[in-house]
Order: C-alpha cells, then structure tokens, then sequence
C-alpha cells in the first residue's frame, strides 16, 4: 500500500514536470519571464525605497530623468510586503558633496576628498528642504523607518549603510538584523549611485539582495548605469523586475 502511493505521486511529479517543461518550450522567452512572478515576499523580506525625493524628481535640484515614473511601480510593491524601508538623502547646507561649495568646481566634475573621488552635484537634498521631501505621490502608509544619510558636512553617503568613507556607518544593517529582515529588494533612485552603492553593501554584509529594475531610474554620467548592474552583479545582487514578485 505504502509502495504504491510513493510510486503514483512520483509519476505525478514526473507528469507536472513534464507539463511544465513543454509549456516552457512553445513559450516566447520575454512572456515566460514576465508570467514568472515566483516570488513571494515574506516576513523576513523588506522593500528598500531609495531617495525617492523631489530632488531626484522632474522639478527637483538633481532630477532623474523619468525618475516619476517609478512611483506608481513601488506602490504596488509596496503593498506585497509587510516590511518596508524609506531612505532620504539629508544634506546639511554647504555639503561636501556640492560643487557650489568649491571654488571654481561645476556641478557633475569631481573633486579628490580623502575618501576617494568624489562628484560633485548641485545643491539637493537639503535638510528640511521641501525638495529633501520623500515625493509626494508614495502611497506606502504601513512603512516602518525612514533612515537618513549624508548629514555629516564633510562626507557623502550614496550607500544607505555605510557613509563614503567605507567606515561609518548608518545603523541600518542593525536595524534589518534585529528585525531579522535578510532579504533585501531595493528599488528608487539613482540606479547607479544610492541604489548601487546601497545593494552591494547590504550584499556585503551577508543579505540576500535583489534589485527591482523597472522600479529604478538612473543618472547616467559616462556609462555609470551599465557599470553600476555590472558591478552590482559581480557583488552577487540580483537583477529582477516587478513581475517577478508575486
Ligand atoms: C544620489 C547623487 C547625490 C542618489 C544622492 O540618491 O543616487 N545621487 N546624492
Ligand atoms: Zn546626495
């Protein structure tokens, strides 16, 4: 009796098996990706919602072109996950990281600071600025935290963990730790800056990271973007889109 029911649930999984391998055969490949959705976030899952602030935003200091667009994508997301994060970029007036605070420097040429190369932007993201707001348009009532970086005057902070110096760090990896939340999907802004940056620290420090393309928008100075997915990739992040989460 025993036998036999191990033996018909193995020809069962032997037929699903079957079933799906040629369903995945007649499929196109970009649909069989996009049906995927073979995630499904749990609770020691979180939503990591980067710089998502009017500055980033078309009107803002340091806009992201289309960087809007993204807003109603991590809505949706937002409400797949019971754990979310906000990070705001908070610079104090005069940072470091402003070309307007080096004489003869323009915004988007870098500078030598003793952290390593550092470009220099516009004036954005400044504490308690209406532009240092998160936008508007998000619609995440349930998010936990809000965690805030580069505040210190003479250091930037594209990373959400760990400032530019490679040494100071923001807090949040305790706070994920304690909460027990190890796996990380980062979406927002910019792709190759705080989200990059960001995703491979948490990579890292030991979580399992993934980053939500279509939930991203870049800045794109002299092929940083493809650098940024280049790197991210060889720091063992994930490269998915928000079809891939259930
Ligand atoms: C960022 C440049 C300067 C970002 C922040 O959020 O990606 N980029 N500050
Ligand atoms: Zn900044």
């Amino acid at each position: 009796m025993k036998k036999v029911n191990t033996e018909s649930s193995v020809m069962r999984g032997r037929r699903r098996f079957l079933q799906c391998a040629s369903a995945a055969a007649i499929m196109p490949l970009g649909l069989r990706l996009a049906n995927a959705a073979d995630i499904t976030p749990g609770p020691d899952s979180v939503l990591l919602v980067i710089d998502v602030q009017n500055c980033f935003l078309p009107g803002g200091t340091l806009p992201v072109s289309d960087g809007d667009q993204i807003i109603p994508v991590i809505n949706a997301l937002g409400k797949k996950f019971e754990n979310v994060v906000f990070t705001q970029d908070w610079h104090t007036p005069g940072h470091a990281s402003f070309a307007s605070s080096h004489q003869g420097k323009a915004p988007f040429e870098t500078i030598e600071m003793p952290y390593g190369t550092q470009v220099l932007w516009p004036d954005h993201c400044v504490q308690g600025s209406t532009d240092a707001q998160l936008a508007d348009a998000l619609d995440i009532p349930h998010a936990q935290l809000i965690i805030r970086k580069g505040y210190h005057d003479e250091v930037d902070s594209y990373s959400t963990f760990m400032e530019a110096d490679g040494s100071t760090k923001t807090g949040l990896t305790g706070y994920l730790q304690e909460r027990g939340l190890s796996k990380v999907y980062a979406c927002g802004l910019a792709t190759d800056f705080c989200v990059s940056w960001s995703a491979q620290d948490a990579a890292a420090a030991g979580m399992s990271v993934s980053v939500i393309e279509d939930a991203c928008r870049g800045i794109d100075l002299d092929g940083s973007v493809q650098a940024a997915w280049k790197a991210m990739a060889d720091a063992g992040v994930s490269r998915i889109t928000s079809d891939d989460i259930a």
